[in-house]
């Protein structure tokens, strides 16, 4: 099939036009050739759906599984809407024969999903449950009958409780890696896709310093900054014991929400702000993950509080990675300036346009961005989009329909820019839409709904909504429209 570049818009406009004759529609194909209008993307590529363990498994009391610290958070006056839990969720650990069917149904070919590491190791170290690990083995086993591609993370924040000092022990990273390696060897045989640990930021600074996620502390700088620096070492322990356990072959990156910065005007010295501010300002994550040291503008700026580091940790948290796992929401604009710096980030006008979770300012040209300057720094080999997806305020119709138009606006207009990055030669292999069903919006309880499926808590019902059909066209067709 021949594949039309932006370029080409120009003198294919009439073709595109000439498709109706008389008024009347003529069938899509009928010239033998996609529409010039359809963004195809490449062959091959991967489209997938999103969730987290404790976002939709419920189950929380079953089979013996360990309390996790959203447990022990959410379960804690104040600090879920409405005091929310996970406790039920979506009931997933119940219901996920019927969610591999809502996969399927969709077309997709891979599914990002993660483990509770509490389920298998109550207190975070041996001994096992098994019966925690039986569950993982159902639901990879259902995918791959299915021929869904399982991609695994290992830690999507629910920590277990046990562990003395959580994330501010060093410890934590140590047996974070025997986890690991015990799920690399009795998985490892059927999922060759592993994600270490989910956004740093959000179960560091978020759960350490703010306190607005689990556990709910907030911390000196000093004491904070060592949570960052056992949050990234625990990723390093990770890929190596991955891949010390698994056969070779197997993949191994992360997810992470990297800042995402978008040039103002697309020049080349705001270019080259964005591509500055992306690697200062994702300083104590993904920078330090891809140089493997610290830059030293953050070693500076942090003086005496900058984390402490032992012999062998950097070269763990330098570990070469297979893939990189962008999670895309918002963009930040940037541009150039006669700073030290070379940039100055700019405020949202109060204008903005937002969706339904006021946090996600509609940028979608961020998808692009993540991509090229990620890959612009630091020639990753490969690019996942781990998550993309937006809440909506759906409305349940009486005829059982949700009409979540601005969800479809939103991820139609961010997938028309990642189509951008891939025309242009970026290594993007696959998009996993955030998310597959409403569910536990973290401090946000069940306020906040991303799915592509409406689900109605009390039964349990899920219900697709019009963007769920309209995924499973995309998926298709392999282009958007
Ligand atoms: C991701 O986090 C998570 O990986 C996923 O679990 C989550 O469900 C999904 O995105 C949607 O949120 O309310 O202004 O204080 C995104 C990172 C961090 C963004 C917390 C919202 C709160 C902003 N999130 N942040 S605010």
């Amino acid at each position: 099939m021949r594949k039309i570049t932006r370029r080409q818009f120009g003198t294919t406009v009439a073709a595109a036009a000439a498709a109706t004759y008389a008024g009347v529609a003529l069938p899509r194909f009928a010239f033998g050739a996609p529409l010039p209008s359809a963004l195809n993307f490449p062959k091959g590529f991967l489209w997938g759906c999103a969730t987290a363990s404790y976002q939709i498994e419920g189950g929380a009391a079953d089979d013996g599984r360990g309390t996790s610290v959203w447990d022990t958070f959410s379960h804690t006056p104040g600090k879920t809407y409405h005091g929310e839990t996970g406790d039920v969720a979506d009931d997933s650990y119940h219901l996920y024969k019927e969610d591999v069917r809502l996969l399927k149904n969709l077309g997709v070919s891979t599914y990002r999903m993660s483990i509770s590491w509490s389920r298998v190791f109550p207190t975070g170290k041996s001994p096992v449950n098994p019966k925690g690990l039986d569950y993982y083995n159902r639901v990879v086993d259902e995918l791959l009958a299915n021929n869904i591609t399982p991609y695994i993370t290992l830690f999507h924040w629910d920590l277990p409780q046990e562990l003395p000092g959580g994330w501010q022990n060093r410890d934590t990273p140590k047996a974070f890696a025997d986890y690991a390696a015990f799920i690399g060897k009795h998985l490892g045989d059927r999922v060759h896709h592993f994600m270490t640990t989910n956004e740093f930021v959000c179960f560091t600074d978020l759960g350490y310093r703010y306190g607005q996620f689990a556990p709910g502390l907030k911390l000196a700088a000093a004491e904070a900054n060592q949570v960052r620096h056992h949050g990234i070492l625990a990723h390093g322990l990770a890929v190596q014991a991955i891949r010390a356990n698994t056969p070779s072959g197997t993949q191994v990156g992360l997810a992470e929400n990297a800042t995402v910065f978008v040039p103002v005007i697309e020049t080349p010295e705001h270019i080259t702000a964005a591509q500055k501010a992306t690697r200062d300002d994702n300083a104590p994550f993904l920078t330090t993950l891809m140089e493997g040291k610290y830059p030293d503008s953050y070693l500076e700026q942090e003086g005496a509080n900058a984390p402490k580091v032992e012999p062998g940790d950097m070269e763990a948290i330098g570990s070469k990675l297979d893939f990189v796992g962008l999670n895309i929401y918002t963009p930040q604009y940037v541009r150039a300036d006669d700073s030290k710096k070379g940039y100055v980030v700019l405020p949202y006008p109060t204008s903005a346009p937002h969706m339904a979770s006021p946090w996600i300012v509609l940028g979608p040209e961020c998808i692009y961005w993540s991509v090229r300057n990620v890959c612009d720094l630091w020639k990753v080999p490969a690019i996942y989009i781990t998550e993309n997806g937006t809440s909506s305020d759906d409305v349940l119709t009486p005829e059982g329909k949700v009409y979540d138009t601005d969800r479809v606006m939103y991820l139609r207009n961010h997938l028309t820019h990642l189509h951008r990055a891939t025309e242009e030669g970026y290594p993007v292999k696959g998009y996993f839409l955030w998310s597959l069903l409403d569910n536990f919006e973290w401090a946000d309880g069940y306020s906040k709904r991303f799915g592509i499926h409406y689900v109605d808590f009390k039964t349990q019902k899920r219900t697709p909504k019009l963007s769920a059909e309209w995924y499973r066209e995309t998926i298709a067709k392999n282009a958007v429209e």
